[in-house]
């Protein structure tokens, strides 16, 4: 069998039948020229008495005229029916009202002593009002409304239809005569009523249908028009589609009654009242009061459901609040939300069984959560199609087929993401729930014969499964993140704040610290070396006798020590002022190959001294840099200088220079131990001194040249195989 395509029950013209049910008759009356415009066929046979032409007037008797115009001038309303009379003196029921460009004015029998009816109905209603008093959910208000509605109405069944966000429908609560099965718990297709119907309930409160089994009669048009233009959606007679009575007789139901639940502008449900023993009219005093019910009920309901909601908001804004103060107490975000004593997992409903927080470049999971891995991908997903905050899904592998690897975990996903506060994401996960809805009859096969659609025949109920899906999100989960969103956003603006405020007093705390620090080395320290040193040297020129020569060694080793410190002071300094910034460069076009030269100048002795080849690799052409050259060379010999010191005998040493367009590279390889991948990281820590025990001041050497070269704008680059030497090289723009 093909599959129907349901969405044709929304084109059924539901509004507009051109006909009514046999239980009254129709006028209509043009708003523009108070002429007869349309009528039901019945009208003359009803009223026994016949249309002439198109002036209403001659259908009733002159009394009856004014009435009439009374009730079309004050607008009419349908509440209250007047009493008019036919031409020949018969009286009936007649109900005015207002609507688009026309009245409708719809007449039927006279009723007895509807007063008295209506009398004993407002007994009932608030005795049955007051049941909703201490209910405690809206399953409860509604469990109780069914038994004593249906005691009131005389109805067969009485039912409560709630619809679901996706329209489908569920019968919550129900009371029924005894040998009728039950259909309380089933769910029927939102197609089962379209939507063109569930419009016209917000509109019209009541469907009435005493009779299934009746012959629809006509609406003809005064002018010929088109009777289908004709909008009957607020009369009480307006004719029921083929396509519901068809369903009505699959039910064997023989009338039916049904009230509209509705919360301002939404339609909650319906109380479906089915009658199978007969037909069964619905007075005006019933009418009335079901309507009356219907308000009482559906006032419940909401108040049940605000309830519900004030409670839950008030449990998830306590949650709310104590994340927020974790979130503040000084932890990363993550750990903050997601590992401490109230997680993020609490502002959802129990259903909800994980969570992920990506906050700090990290995810910090709580719960049932997909990989690390695959949140990354789902986020980079859900960035692409979702360009809001919020995220929110309950059927995810059919969007994103890689879900379904994880559906067990992850088929619902709700995710806000703050990207304001550094990219923070957090989701919430429920796991697939293989739903099993009990359909009152197969939703997906009503039976096709030709090209119109039939509603089931079959209301035996079956199961069917739904699968990839999760619990559906509520209203208040939504809610509650997008409050939390707010919170966080809010929290996190004030750490980031704070944070960058301590940073500041952190920053001016350790350059006060410097400046101290060089105000120490450059008076404190280096004055009183520099005398130091000169006396020295005084003391040298003066003790010149032989006797004088275990002095004079011990001056000299003085000598040496007290100029090792000098020049340790000196790099102190130069590093100390190199990162407060203080250290004046003077730039100028220097040749580099004669800064080289200069350097294997002077190491040549110190290296040929020690056994170690010291050579140069330069172009022919002389090369120009843009440097402090006195500084350079600093840099240039000291990192041969330590090559020499590392470079055993035998050993050589390469100071290279090499060009591109833009710079010249300097390199210095040795063919020394080289230096440990693990070492690589610490060489330029100030006081590092390697493996190599008892060779001083390399460390200190390094950091100079590396601040120097930061000067620059350059870096100082190290390549080391361990056992066959290193390189050190920095390049410097050309000149
Ligand atoms: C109308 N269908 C309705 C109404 C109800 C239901 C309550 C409105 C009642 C009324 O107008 O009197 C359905 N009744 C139910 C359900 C239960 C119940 C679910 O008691 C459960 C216990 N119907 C179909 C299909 C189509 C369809 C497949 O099953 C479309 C092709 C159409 N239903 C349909 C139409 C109406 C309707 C067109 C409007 C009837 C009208 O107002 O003229």
């Amino acid at each position: 069998m093909p599959m129907v395509d349901l969405s044709n029950c929304d084109k059924e013209p539901v509004a507009t039948p051109g006909a009514i049910q046999p239980f009254g008759a129709l006028a209509v009356i043009s708003q523009a020229d108070f002429k007869l415009s349309h009528w039901s066929t019945n009208l003359p046979e009803v009223l026994f008495s016949s249309v002439n032409g198109s002036d209403w007037r001659t259908l009733f008797d002159g009394a009856s005229h004014a009435l009439l115009e009374q009730a079309m001038a004050a607008g009419g309303s349908a509440a209250e029916p007047l009493t008019i009379r036919s031409a020949n003196g018969k009286p009936f029921q007649a109900y005015v009202q207002h609507h688009g460009e026309h009245i409708f004015v719809e007449i039927g029998e006279i009723e007895s002593d509807s007063t008295a009816e209506l009398a004993e109905y407002h007994k009932r209603i608030l005795s049955l009002a007051s049941r909703f008093e201490d209910a405690i959910s809206v399953q409860d208000v509604c469990a109780r409304a069914v038994a004593p509605m249906r005691e009131l109405t005389g109805y067969d069944r009485v039912m409560i239809y709630c619809f679901h966000p996706d329209m489908h429908g569920e019968v919550v609560a129900e009371d029924a005569a005894e040998g009728l099965e039950s259909w309380l718990g089933l769910h029927y297709p939102a197609s089962d009523i379209p939507e063109p119907a569930r419009r016209i309930f917000l509109l019209n409160k009541l469907r009435v249908i005493p009779n299934v089994a009746y012959d629809a009669v006509p609406v003809v048009s005064a002018t010929g028009g088109d009777v289908h233009a004709l909008d009957l959606s607020r009369t009480l007679l307006r004719s029921v589609s083929p396509i519901h009575i068809e369903y009505l007789k699959n039910m064997q139901v023989k009338a039916s009654l049904t009230v509209s639940l509705r919360h301002r502008d939404r339609l909650w449900g319906l109380i479906a009242c089915h009658h199978y023993s007969g037909p069964k009219p619905a007075s005006h005093a019933l009418r009335e009061a079901c309507s009356i019910v219907g308000d009482y009920l559906a006032g419940a309901i909401r108040l049940q459901e605000e309830n519900e909601a004030i409670t839950r908001r008030l449990r998830w804004k306590a949650v709310e609040e104590k994340l927020v103060a974790q979130a503040g107490s000084g932890a990363q975000l993550g750990p903050a939300l997601g590992q401490s004593e109230t997680t993020v997992l609490e502002l959802m409903s129990s259903e909800t069984l994980g969570a992920a927080i990506f906050a700090d470049a990290r995810w910090t999971l709580v719960g049932r959560t997909p990989s690390p891995e695959a949140l990354d991908e789902l986020v980079s997903w859900i960035k692409s199609v979702e360009p809001g905050n919020l995220f929110v899904t309950d059927s995810l592998s059919l969007d994103y087929p890689p879900a379904s690897e994880y559906a067990g975990i992850a088929s619902g996903v709700m995710g806000i993401s703050i990207p304001e506060s550094g990219g923070i994401y957090i989701l919430w996960f429920k796991p697939e729930t293989v739903q099993t809805l009990t359909w009152g009859g197969n939703p997906e096969k009503p039976a096709a014969a030709g090209a119109t659609i039939h509603p089931r025949k079959s209301f035996k109920s079956w199961t069917q499964a739904v699968q990839m899906k999760s619990l559906p999100w509520a209203a208040w989960e939504r809610e509650s993140a997008q409050a939390f969103r707010a919170a966080v956003t809010a929290a996190e603006l004030r750490r980031q704040y704070l944070r960058e405020r301590e940073a500041r007093a952190e920053a001016e705390r350790s350059n006060r610290i410097k400046e101290d620090f060089v105000t120490v080395i450059s008076h404190d320290l280096r004055d009183p070396l520099s005398s130091l040193t000169m006396n020295l040297l005084v003391l040298k020129k003066i003790l010149t006798q032989p006797s004088q020569n275990v002095a004079q060694s011990v001056l000299r080793s003085m000598e040496r020590a007290s100029l090792q410190m000098q020049s340790l002071v000196t790099g102190l300094l130069d590093i100390a002022k190199a990162e407060l910034g203080e250290v004046d460069l003077e730039l100028s076009r220097t040749s580099a190959t004669e800064l080289v030269q200069e350097c294997l100048d002077i190491l040549g002795p110190l290296a040929s001294g020690k056994g170690v080849q010291l050579a140069g690799q330069m172009p022919q052409t002389e090369l120009f840099v843009q440097c402090d050259g006195k500084r350079v060379l600093q840099v240039l010999s000291n990192l041969i200088g330590n090559a020499v010191k590392f470079t055993p005998e035998g050993g050589s040493i390469t100071v290279s220079l090499s060009e591109t367009p833009e710079s010249v590279g300097f390199a210095v390889a040795d063919t020394g131990p080289g230096i440990e991948s693990h070492h690589l990281p610490h060489i330029f820590d100030r006081y590092w001194r390697g493996a190599t025990q008892g060779v001083r001041g390399v460390g200190l050497g390094l950091s100079i040249a590396k601040a120097v070269l930061d000067e620059h704008g350059s870096v100082l680059n190290v390549e080391s195989v361990p056992g066959q030497g290193a390189i050190f090289s920095f390049a410097l723009p050309r000149a």
